[in-house]
């Protein structure tokens, strides 16, 4: 696997005039059943937690949602579309990661998953906030690991370990942006990903990448943003109800202290992801600029 890195952008909305300005965004509390965290739980047991599958847009029921042999979460860590069924005589093997975050109650939950020949993994976590960054080894980050596995690959002779964390959701409110980074090195190949929040109207977003599924890699700097807390009833939504979103086009125009990039909304809109309700004002969110930590930078990267 090739080693990736991408821009990254975390950020906040500010007016052309320099004043902070937010995206209207509607959205609805995510209502548990009584006694029921829907975070970690995975009803379709395939690896992927219900609110990540939710936040992909894969099916929660299914192992399989696109019934092509590969299980979503080996899609995910293949870097195919779990929701696009792929001839696997052209799938090339190869180690990977995937991680992805969400928000549930006072808790960041942080998915680190990874796939290789080997289970002797190497891995560090990182976190930017405004005014720090902050790098720790797994072994660190233990005490905040609430679920872990290991798995045999449906592939002979790969494996899969899953490392979920729960983090204070306190970390981030108090930031305006912020942004994680997972580096891994699986059989000798070092990747890395990263996920980036901001808060919209004082809802915490993240912002993704097209195609919902996060997966990046790409230096073209388009990216959406996201809620967070995935909104929608107390159970698992079915595929194509998606979060709300606003894909937008940011172009670089400026750098800062600490890893800070801002960029330019060039373009917006939610026809990428046409399944997605848009945020209300992403259209008109277009020559707003955008403040992101370019995590990646920070770590020499
Ligand atoms: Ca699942
Ligand atoms: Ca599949």
């Amino acid at each position: 696997m090739r080693p990736t890195s991408q821009s990254v952008i975390a950020a906040l909305l500010l007016g052309t005039a320099g004043v902070w300005i937010g995206l209207e965004v509607t959205q609805t509390t995510l209502l548990a059943s009584a006694g029921r965290s829907l975070a970690l739980e995975d009803i379709d047991g395939d690896g992927l937690d219900d609110l990540l599958e939710f936040r992909i847009g894969s099916n929660p029921y299914s192992v399989d949602s696109d019934a092509d042999t590969l299980s979503d979460l080996e899609e995910m860590l293949l870097g195919t579309d779990p929701l696009i069924w792929d001839d696997l005589s052209k799938i090339t093997p190869s180690a990977g990661l995937y991680a992805d975050a969400y928000a549930q109650a006072d808790s960041i939950y942080l998915s680190v998953n990874l796939i290789g020949q080997t289970s002797a993994v190497s891995v560090e976590y990182s976190m930017a906030r405004q005014q720090s960054l902050v790098t720790v080894t797994a072994a660190a980050a233990q005490p905040y690991l609430v679920a872990y596995s290991e798995t045999t690959s449906s592939r002979p002779g790969w494996y899969i370990q899953r490392a979920t964390y729960a983090f204070p959701r306190s970390w981030f409110e108090s930031e305006l942006s912020s942004a994680f980074a997972v580096t891994a090195i699986v059989d000798g190949v070092q990747s890395s990903q990263t996920r980036m929040f901001t808060h919209v109207d004082h809802i915490l977003s993240e912002v993704r990448f097209p195609q919902g599924s996060g997966r990046q890699g790409s230096s073209t700097p388009t990216g959406g943003l996201v809620p967070l807390e995935p909104s929608g009833g107390g159970e698992p939504p079915y595929p194509g109800n998606s979060d709300e979103v606003c894909v937008q086009t940011l172009q670089p125009i400026g750098s800062f202290g600490g890893g800070r990039v801002a960029y330019r909304v060039s373009a917006a809109g939610c026809a990428p992801m046409a399944s997605a309700t848009c945020f209300t004002g992403c259209s008109t969110s277009i020559e707003d600029v955008l403040i992101g930590i370019d995590i990646i930078g920070l770590l020499g990267g």
